[in-house]
C-alpha cells in the first residue's frame, strides 16, 4: 500500500537547523564519500567546483561554507558510495524496472559502465566504450540527419556543450532542443524583444545596493536558496521585499542563516517578505496591470501637487519605446477585471505599488511562476514594463533577475546550444572549421516530442537529463519513443527514460563536476555560466566513481569522431587531452564574450559577459527598451469562466531536484511521507464533495479527444486561493498536453493546467 502523506504547516524558518539535520540525512543515506568539512573547503570556492543544484551567483568573497542544504544534498547524491552495477542490471530485467519510483530508480547510486540494451532479455549487458561509439557512428551514419535529436539537460561543462553543439552541426542538423525549452526560454524570446538581451541584467553586487525586490513565482528557499543569503543582506539594511506567489512559500517568509552561529542558537530568523500577496495562478499580469495603474494615479497625484514624479519621465522618453500605448492600455482596463484576474483586492496591488514607488533602485526577481503560462512570455514583458516605467533597468542596484534552473543552462546556451540558428553565429563557425552548416532552424522541445509521435525521429542523442519524465504528455510519448531506432543516453545514475527504449538504446556513464577529470596534459578544469552571466571554473576534488567512466567531453568526441568525416580543423583527441584548447575555440567563436577566456578563470565572483541593456544600450528593432502590450489579463488556458475548472500548479518539493527525487520530505511546506498529494483550498475541496483527507481524481479540463486522468492524490487542505491548485512534478506530467505550451517559446504551460477534481 502507498503511504499516507502526512501535513503539519511547518512553523521553522528556512535553514536554521531543520537545513542542517536534513543535510546530514542525506549525506548518511547516500552513504556519501564527502563529508561535510570537505564540502566546507571545495564548494563553489575558487580552486574548487562549482555546485552542480542551481544556478545561482557565487560570490567573489565566498562564506566559510557557500554551500546551501539542497546543494550539498545533490553533491551527496552524486558522491555516493552506492553504484548501479552490471550485477543489478543482470538481475532485472527493464520492463521490471519500469515499475521502480524515480526515487527508487536513481537511489541505486551511480552507474559504473557503458550499457546496452538487449531485447532479446530486456536487461542492459556491459558494453566497451569502443563497441559503443563504433556502432552508434555506424547507425548515425545511416540516418537522415535532420530525423536526429540532440537534447541536452542544462549541467554539462561550456567546453562540453560547445562541443555537442559543434557534433550536431557537423552531423547536419540544428536539432538542439535544450531543458530551457521547458524552462526560461520564455525569458529568451520575451527579453531581446523588450530589452534586447536573452538575459537577466542583474549582478550579485547590485543586492547590495538595491532599496527594494519585488519577486514573482519563484520558490527562493528550495530552488536557489543561497540568494537567501543576499535577500537576508537587504532585509538588515530594512529594504521592503514584496512577494506574489499563490503559496505561502517558507523561503520567503523566514530565514535563519546557518553561516551563522548567534542567529542559529538563538532561532531568530529575519523576516524576508514584508508583503505577501497570493495571487491566482496565472494572475500575474493582472497584478502588474493592477501596479501599473496605481503607479500612473501617483503620479497623477504627484504632477497635480507639485512634488516629485513617480515615473522616471526622463528615462521614457530617451530610452523607451511604446509607452504612450502602454498607458493608453492601462488606463483603459478596469480594476473589475485586474481583481478577479489576479485574484487579490485593489488595495493590495495599491499597496504594492506604494512600496515601489517609494525605492530608488529596484530589482524584479522570477522563476517558472512566470515562465510556464499560455502568456509567459507577455507577462515577462509586462515586469520589464513595470521596471521601464521607473527607469529601473541599467542602473546600480536595480534591473530583471531571471533565476535559472539547471547550474549551467544559461551557458548552454551562449556557446551554441540552441535550435534557434538566429542565436548561433553559424558564419564564424563556418570559417573556423571549414564546413557549410545547415541553416535552417532545429526542433526545440516541443516539437522534438511531436516529430518523435508522427514517427520521423530515427535517433535521440540525451547529453544528460530524463527527457521522457520531464517533458508532458506521458502517455504518448513513451509508446512513441519505443518507434526510435537509436537511443543514446549520456547519464550520471539511472533513470526513466533509460528504461523506454529504443530499438537500440546506449546508457553511457559519465562523470560528475565534483570528480577528477585526468587527461593527457593533466587534471581539468571546466567552467560555467551562473544566472547573472558571470563565468566560473570549476576543478573536480574526487575519485571517480568507477575506472570506466568516461569525461563529458571525452564521451561527446567518441560520438563525433566515430560518425563524422575526419576534419583537421576539429582536433577532438587534443581538445580531449586539453580542454583549454575547447576555451580558444569558445573564444574564437564568441570573442566578446569570452575574450581572454583563459586568463580569467579564475577572477573571483566570476567574470560577467558584457550585457548591452546594462548600460543601457538596448539592441532591439527599435534601438530602445520597448514597452509591450500584454495579449490578455490571464496568462493562463483556462478562460476562468468555468468555476469547477481549476488551475493546476505542478512543482518542486523540498526533497528533489527536477526528475532526481532525494525523499518524500517536503519541510518546507510540512509534507511528509508521501508524493501523491494535491493541495487544495478547503472550500474547494467541500465544494467538490471531497472529504476531509480523501483521495481526488484529477482529471485535465481540454476537449481535445484525448483522456488525461490520474487518481490517488490525498488531498491536502491548503493555504492556496481558490481555484488553483498544486501537485509535485514530474508525477503530474502525464496531465499536461504537450500543445499546452507558451506562446512564443513553446514552454510547456506546467504552471495553470485547466483541470476538474473529483472523488477518486
Ligand atoms: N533544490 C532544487 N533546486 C532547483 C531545482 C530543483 O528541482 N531542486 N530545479 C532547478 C531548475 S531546472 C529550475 S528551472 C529552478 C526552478 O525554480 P522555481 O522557479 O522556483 O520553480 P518551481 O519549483 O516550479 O516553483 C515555482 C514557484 O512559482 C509559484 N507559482 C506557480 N504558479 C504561479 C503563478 O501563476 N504566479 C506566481 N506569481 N507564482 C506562481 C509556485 O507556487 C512556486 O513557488 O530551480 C532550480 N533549482
Ligand atoms: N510538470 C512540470 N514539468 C517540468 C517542470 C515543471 O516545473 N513542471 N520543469 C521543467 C524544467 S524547468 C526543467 S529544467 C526540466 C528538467 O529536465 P531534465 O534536465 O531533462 O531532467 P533532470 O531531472 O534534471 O535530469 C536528471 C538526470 O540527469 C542525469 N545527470 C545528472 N547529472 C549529470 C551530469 O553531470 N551529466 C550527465 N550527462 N547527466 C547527468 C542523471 O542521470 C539524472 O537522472 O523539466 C521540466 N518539466
Ligand atoms: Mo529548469
Amino acid at each position: 500500500m502507498r503511504d499516507r502523506a502526512t501535513y503539519t504547516p511547518y512553523e521553522q524558518p528556512t535553514g536554521g537547523w531543520g537545513s542542517v539535520t536534513s543535510l546530514l540525512k542525506n549525506a548518511i543515506s547516500q552513504k556519501a564519500v564527502h563529508s561535510t568539512p570537505a564540502l566546507l573547503k571545495d564548494h563553489n570556492k575558487t580552486g574548487g567546483y562549482m555546485c552542480t543544484s542551481c544556478a545561482w551567483a557565487k560570490p567573489g568573497k565566498p562564506h566559510a561554507a557557500e554551500f546551501c542544504e539542497n546543494g550539498a544534498k545533490a553533491t551527496f547524491w552524486d558522491l555516493t558510495t552506492k553504484r548501479t552495477t552490471t550485477e543489478f542490471f543482470a538481475r532485472h530485467t527493464v520492463t521490471d524496472l519500469l515499475g521502480w519510483t524515480d526515487h527508487d530508480l536513481e537511489n541505486e547510486g551511480r552507474l559504473t559502465q557503458p550499457m546496452r540494451h538487449d531485447p532479446a532479455t530486456d536487461k542492459y549487458v556491459a558494453v566497451s566504450w569502443g563497441e559503443a561509439f563504433a556502432d552508434i557512428g555506424a547507425k548515425l551514419k545511416t540516418y537522415d540527419p535532420k530525423s536526429v535529436i540532440f537534447y541536452a539537460s542544462g549541467r554539462a561543462s561550456l567546453e562540453t556543450s560547445y562541443m555537442y553543439q559543434l557534433l550536431a552541426r557537423l552531423y547536419g542538423n540544428n536539432n538542439l532542443p535544450d531543458s530551457s525549452n521547458m524552462c526560461h526560454e520564455t525569458t529568451s524570446v520575451a527579453l531581446p524583444q523588450s530589452i534586447g538581451t536573452p538575459v537577466g541584467t542583474v549582478l550579485l553586487e547590485d543586492f547590495k545596493k538595491t532599496d527594494c525586490i519585488l519577486s514573482f513565482g519563484q520558490n527562493v528557499g528550495t530552488n536557489a536558496p543561497r540568494l537567501l543569503h543576499s535577500l537576508q543582506e537587504v532585509r538588515e539594511r530594512d529594504a521592503p521585499i514584496v512577494v506574489f506567489n499563490p503559496l505561502r512559500e517558507r523561503g520567503w517568509e523566514a530565514f535563519v542563516n546557518p553561516q551563522r552561529p548567534s542567529q542559529m542558537l538563538s532561532n531568530s530568523p529575519t523576516q524576508i517578505a514584508t508583503q505577501y500577496y497570493q495571487v491566482r495562478s496565472g494572475g500575474d499580469i493582472a497584478v502588474m496591470m493592477g501596479m501599473a495603474k496605481a503607479l500612473f494615479a501617483f503620479d497623477d497625484e504627484a504632477k497635480r501637487s507639485g512634488r516629485r514624479r513617480i515615473l522616471d519621465a526622463a528615462f521614457i522618453s530617451e530610452h523607451t519605446h511604446g509607452f504612450e500605448a502602454f498607458e493608453d492600455r492601462v488606463r483603459e482596463t478596469g480594476w473589475d477585471e485586474i481583481v478577479i484576474e489576479s485574484g487579490l483586492p485593489r488595495a493590495a496591488l495599491e499597496a504594492a505599488a506604494r512600496t515601489y514607488a517609494d525605492a530608488t533602485s529596484v530589482i524584479a526577481i522570477y522563476g517558472m511562476g512566470l515562465t510556464q503560462h499560455k502568456l509567459g512570455v507577455d507577462t515577462v514583458q509586462m515586469l520589464v514594463n513595470l521596471l521601464l516605467m521607473r527607469g529601473q533597468i541599467g542602473k546600480p542596484g536595480a534591473g530583471i533577475c531571471p533565476v535559472r534552473g539547471h547550474s549551467n543552462v544559461q551557458g548552454q546556451r551562449t556557446v551554441g546550444i540552441a535550435e534557434k540558428t538566429s542565436l548561433v553565429p553559424l558564419d564564424r563557425l563556418a570559417q573556423q572549421f571549414g564546413f557549410e552548416p545547415p541553416r535552417e532552424d532545429g526542433l526545440n522541445t516541443v516539437e522534438a516530442c511531436e516529430a518523435i509521435i508522427e514517427g520521423s525521429i530515427n535517433a535521440f542523442v540525451g547529453l544528460g537529463g530524463n527527457f521522457v519524465r520531464a517533458i508532458p504528455e506521458q502517455a504518448l510519448m513513451e509508446p512513441a519513443w519505443r518507434g526510435l531506432d537509436l537511443s543514446v543516453q549520456i547519464a550520471t545514475k539511472l533513470n526513466r527514460s533509460h528504461l523506454v527504449t529504443g530499438r537500440t538504446t546506449y546508457l553511457l556513464p559519465t562523470l560528475v563536476r565534483s570528480e577528477i577529470d585526468q587527461q593527457a596534459t593533466g587534471p581539468q578544469i571546466v567552467t560555467m555560466e551562473d544566472s547573472t552571466t558571470c563565468i566560473h571554473a570549476s576543478r573536480g576534488k574526487h575519485r571517480p566513481a568507477s575506472d570506466h567512466l568516461l569525461s563529458e567531453p571525452a564521451i561527446v568526441a567518441g560520438i563525433a569522431k566515430a560518425t563524422l568525416a575526419p576534419n583537421p580543423k576539429v582536433p577532438w583527441d587534443a581538445w580531449v587531452g586539453d580542454y583549454a584548447l575547447v576555451r580558444d575555440a569558445i573564444e574564437a567563436s564568441f570573442p566578446k564574450d569570452f575574450r581572454d577566456f583563459n586568463l580569467r578563470l579564475d577572477e573571483p565572483g566570476g567574470f560577467a559577459r558584457p550585457i548591452a541593456a546594462r548600460q543601457r544600450k538596448w539592441e532591439t528593432d527599435s534601438g530602445k527598451a520597448n514597452f509591450r502590450l500584454p495579449k490578455a489579463l490571464s496568462a493562463s488556458f483556462d478562460d476562468g469562466t468555468d468555476p469547477d475548472v481549476l488551475r493546476l500548479v505542478t512543482l518542486r518539493s523540498n526533497d528533489q531536484f527536477n526528475t532526481t527525487i532525494y525523499g518524500h520530505a517536503d519541510r518546507l511546506r510540512g509534507i511528509h511521507h508521501s508524493r501523491m498529494i494535491v493541495m487544495m483550498n478547503r472550500d474547494d475541496r467541500i465544494r467538490l464533495g471531497i472529504a476531509e483527507g480523501g483521495t481526488a481524481r484529477i482529471t485535465t479540463a481540454v476537449d481535445d479527444g484525448i483522456e488525461r486522468s490520474m487518481t490517488g492524490f490525498q488531498v491536502i487542505d491548503y493555504d492556496i486561493p481558490q481555484g488553483t491548485v498544486a501537485a509535485y512534478y514530474p508525477e503530474c506530467n502525464p496531465l499536461i498536453p504537450l500543445w499546452q505550451f507558451a506562446e512564443q517559446s513553446k514552454t510547456p504551460a506546467a504552471k495553470s493546467v485547466p483541470v476538474r477534481i473529483g472523488v477518486g
